[in-house]
């Protein structure tokens, strides 16, 4: 059988996930019935809901007698661990980029790791509806973007596609302007026949022994584990025995229970499968990311995969909460350290370590996004953990502490420029390069640590009021930067518990900024706001009013309480210092004192 593998790579948002699904379609991929949802790749809820591929996800179809086996990948820097593993089962890739944004930092990244690893390029400009779209402009960066990073002669030959993704259209030809673009009719052909003439096929071992190297997990109930890869050599049956490759020459055996392989986005039985196709396998328990499955003679492993190293880490806890065990189930030290565990099976970019205390691990990756994924997961699974503030991860070269630096990239309008300086260099950004595009919007380089990103989107998007850019990318180690001034304000705490009124928070209305509304049931030592002073402020939220015999004269004074400021997981993750840690359970989202008793002891009346 003719097999083509590739994946499909490019920066966020770039339309990755729509092509796919319009290649799915076209090739007839789906029956009728089937292709119900948008963007079916995106199959899990928290993709759904954030808008974003998290998981990178194998599909196939066939054209003209060839079956393309397909990865779409996630395009958010966080998830850059994902795309490295899968470019180790493909032979060609689809670069996307969008018409009007160029190539941005997670376009140099893949485009980078498919160069290293000799990977033929398709380049496909999307969006060319799109009304300030700038081809010809975009043609040249690209260009430069493979000159920039040493591209080979071959692989400077690439050849590029224009597409409009959402709406199934590809060609060949360049529309001269936008008019052209929009006018265009016609279909994928154009693309599905490029992927064929220019993909070669796999570059594999037909006649030497079996081997895979895993470069995805995943899990079924009726299967268990499921090791999803390319067959780099011989062939494989159902039933075989084999043997697992590990790190540092470990050797464990097993037998192949269950053979499958992709037929549009399901896994189909199969009885044998050859080199060049990609194979999910079942039977095999105990294995990793990068581990070699082969025949039981067979002591040769194939290359295993290495990812750029986490920068981010943050302690998972035990709920120890008043309210633990009320909203789900608490997951105890030893089940939160597999569950924790399991997360780092299923993806090489995480690590987790115990900590000193037995109710703490620490668990590092890409980015924040990254963690309060899992975190969110592990709620959606109903259960309750508790987070601490993230952190970056210091690494020590020759003696020196050093810590993960990124590049930031921001465009942003011109007049926006002071507070985006700002407050880059009050997270220790080193503004690298300026450029005024005369457009009324400049383009800002900044170097800046990993910790002085955490939680800054948010701030940046208010603060450009939702006009800004920001894209960062891992930079490299450096020297610690010093500390970076943390939340001015302390915490509105809870100094008891009980249910809160309208009367009670009234009062603490002029004293801060409240993240809850009445009728909260509160917990001494949660956190109820933050204090317009640099303090920590412990307050009576359960106060009601005294009653006399004396009847109010004319007025009650009014009770409207101004909107609370909602605190999400990422805002919470971002806002909590040291002492504090946010508690997740399947229905809320609070933060508490790690000590929940009051240092001073007093309590306000
Ligand atoms: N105007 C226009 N919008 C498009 C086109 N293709 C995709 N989009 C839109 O771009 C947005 C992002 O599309 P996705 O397919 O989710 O992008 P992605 O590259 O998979 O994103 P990540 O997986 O998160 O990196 C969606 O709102 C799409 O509807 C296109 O050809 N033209
Ligand atoms: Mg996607």
């Amino acid at each position: 059988m003719n097999i083509r593998n590739i994946a499909i790579i490019a920066h966020v948002d770039h339309g990755k996930t729509t092509l796919v699904d319009q290649l799915l379609r076209q090739s007839g991929t789906f029956r009728e019935n089937e292709a119900t949802a948008e963007r079916m790749m995106d199959s899990m809820d928290q993709e759904r809901e954030r808008g974003i591929t998290i998981e990178a996800k194998n599909a196939s179809y066939a054209w003209k007698g060839t079956k393309v086996n397909i990865v779409d990948t996630p395009g958010h820097a966080d998830f850059g661990g994902e795309v490295e593993r899968i470019l180790t089962m493909v032979d060609g890739c689809l670069l996307l980029v969008d018409a009007s944004e160029g190539p941005l930092p997670q376009t140099r990244f893949v485009l980078n790791k498919a160069l290293q690893h000799g990977i033929k390029v398709i380049v496909v400009i999307n969006k060319i509806d799109r009304p300030d779209s700038r081809i010809g402009e975009v043609e040249n960066e690209i260009f430069d973007l493979f000159i920039d990073l040493e591209a080979g002669e071959d692989q400077m030959n690439y050849e590029t596609i224009y597409a409009i993704a959402r709406n199934g259209l590809a060609t060949t030809q360049r529309p001269n302007d936008h008019a052209e673009a929009m006018a265009f009719k016609g279909s994928l052909d154009p693309l599905f026949d490029a992927i064929n003439r220019i993909v070669p096929p796999p570059r594999v071992e037909a006649e030497k022994p079996f081997a895979l190297m895993v470069s995805n997990l995943s899990h079924s109930d009726f299967l268990g584990r499921i090791c999803v890869g390319r067959i780099q050599q011989g062939s494989v049956k159902v039933g075989q025995p084999v043997a697992i490759l590990g790190r540092n020459g470990k050797r464990t055996t097993a037998r192949i229970q269950e053979l499958m392989t992709y037929s549009g986005m399901k896994q189909i039985k199969a009885e044998t499968l050859y080199a060049g196709d990609i194979a999910a396998l079942a039977g095999v328990e105990a294995i990793e990311i990068g581990d070699t499955i082969t025949t039981l003679e067979n002591m040769t492993p194939l290359k295993r995969i290495e990812v750029d190293p986490p920068a981010v880490n943050m302690g998972f806890l035990v709920n120890s909460s008043p309210m633990a065990g009320r909203e789900g189930k608490v997951l105890l030290s030893r089940e939160l350290m597999l569950r924790l565990q399991k997360e780092a099976l299923r993806n090489p970019a995480i690590r987790v370590e115990p900590t000193k205390f037995p109710d703490e691990f620490l668990v590092s990756g890409r980015g924040e996004l990254q963690l309060a994924v899992i975190v969110e997961a592990i709620r959606r699974e109903g259960f309750e953990v508790a987070v601490g503030k993230p952190k970056a991860v210091l690494n020590t070269v020759d003696g020196v502490v050093c810590e993960p630096i990124e590049k930031a990239f921001i465009d942003v309008p011109e007049d926006h420029f002071g507070v985006v300086n700002e407050m880059l260099c009050l997270r220790k950004g080193k503004m690298t390069n300026m450029v005024n595009k005369g457009s009324g919007r400049i383009r800002l380089d900044f170097e800046i640590p990993s910790r002085g990103l955490i939680g800054i989107r948010s701030h940046f998007l208010t603060a450009t009021r939702g006009t800004g850019i920001l894209n960062t990318i891992f930079h490299g180690y450096e020297p610690y930067k010093g500390d970076i001034s943390e939340r001015q304000n302390g915490a509105m705490v809870a100094d008891r518990t009980g249910d809160t009124v309208p009367y009670g928070l009234f009062h603490l209305e002029p004293r801060g900024q409240l993240f809850i509304g009445a009728g909260t049931e509160v917990y001494e030592g949660m956190v109820i706001g933050e204090n317009a002073r640099d303090n920590d402020l412990w307050v009576n939220a359960v106060r009601t009013k005294k009653l006399t015999n004396m009847r109010a004269s004319g007025t009650d004074e009014a009770t409207t309480l101004s909107t609370p400021r909602l605190m999400t997981l990422e805002r919470s993750l971002e806002w909590i210092r040291d002492d504090e840690i946010v508690e997740v359970t399947p229905k809320n989202v609070r933060i508490r004192k790690r000590k929940l008793k009051n240092p001073s002891g007093s309590r306000e009346n």
